[in-house]
């Protein structure tokens, strides 16, 4: 079964790869995501300065899904810029994630972060846990703003991590925004900020920063993926390239995926909960699904979900 996949003119050799956030802070993270079947290596969003992120516990899993406020624990991109070559000599892409504190921060990692050549950039526009720093995505004039500025100073094929949107009217709004902004792909979805997780055994909530509200992640979430990748698949007729991002748990959840329009997935909470041996079980389940489908590629079901 060929598995492989092509994201705004790079191969990859599996469409399956870990979300930003999930074990890729660390040298030694990021090199064990590199010797593992992923299909690429996500870097953890950078930061202009290196951060410890926000106080434990800070992410908790349970029966469906996880819910997590990190608040973006990252070396700094500097050290990232350093990291970057030596990640590339695994053979796959590697995609840096980028974020910011405000949007002064992102021009200047942007613009190291390219010249340290990754394969793609990712632009996080999406992060719920930088307790008083709204999401940017919710905001159509200041997401326009930020990738205007960014954009000319990227020369690898640029993308954006976007927060789910709930209604049609901010999927047409978004996606004329990024029509307009020369985006070369998109990673939906974030997690679904700012949920809340009781443990009612304790009375309490599950974890410490911004009062227990944090990002909700895993199965839970996945129809709210599927959703986000539909309409944007829709709004561009197929021609904006898609990663998939949110309960991708079996290879029949990222088939789900595929069919609403991604080109390729990425796992978090299941990566968290399982360790890289992930990505080579989902690569098994992707291709008996597949085969059991009678397609032959994973290009070949891209978009194919039928209406009633
Ligand atoms: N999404 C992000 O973009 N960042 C992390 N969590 C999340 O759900 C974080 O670092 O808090």
């Amino acid at each position: 079964m060929n598995l492989t996949v092509t994201i705004a003119g790079v191969q990859f050799p599996a469409c399956f790869m870990n979300a930003s956030g999930a074990l890729c802070v660390t040298r030694e993270e990021l090199a064990a995501l590199g010797r593992s079947h992923s299909g690429a290596i996500v870097t953890k969003s950078m930061t202009v300065e290196a951060r410890q992120g926000n106080p434990l516990p800070r992410y908790h899993g349970f029966c469906g899904g996880s819910i997590n406020s990190m608040g973006l624990p990252n070396l700094g991109y500097r050290a990232y810029a350093e990291l970057i070559p030596e990640l590339k000599q695994f053979g796959k892409p590697v995609i840096a994630s980028v974020a910011g504190l405000c949007e002064d921060d992102f021009p200047a990692v942007a613009r190291l972060i390219n010249d340290s050549k990754p394969d793609l950039i990712e632009v996080n526009l999406s992060c719920p846990n930088i307790p008083g720093k709204p999401q940017i995505g919710y905001d159509a004039d200041a997401s326009e703003r930020l990738i205007k500025r960014v954009r000319p100073l990227i020369t690898v094929p640029m993308g954006v991590k976007l927060p789910p949107y709930f209604d049609p009217a901010h999927h047409q709004l978004m996606g004329h925004v990024i029509g307009r902004c020369g985006v070369d792909f998109l990673n939906l979805i974030n997690s679904v900020g700012n949920t809340l997780v009781v443990n009612p055994e304790t009375e309490t909530v599950v974890i410490k920063p911004k009062g227990g509200f944090g990002g909700l992640g895993g199965a839970i979430i996945k129809p709210v993926a599927l959703a986000n990748v539909r309409a944007f698949y829709k709004h561009f007729k197929g021609e904006m390239p898609i990663i998939g991002t949110g309960g991708v748990v079996t290879g029949v959840d990222a088939f789900e995926h595929l069919l609403c329009g991604a080109s390729a997935v990425q796992v978090g909470t299941a990566l968290v909960e399982e360790g890289v041996q992930v990505f080579a079980r989902l690569e098994k389940e992707l291709a008996v699904c597949l085969e059991k489908k009678g397609y032959r590629s994973v290009e070949d079901c891209r978009g194919k979900l039928k209406e009633l």
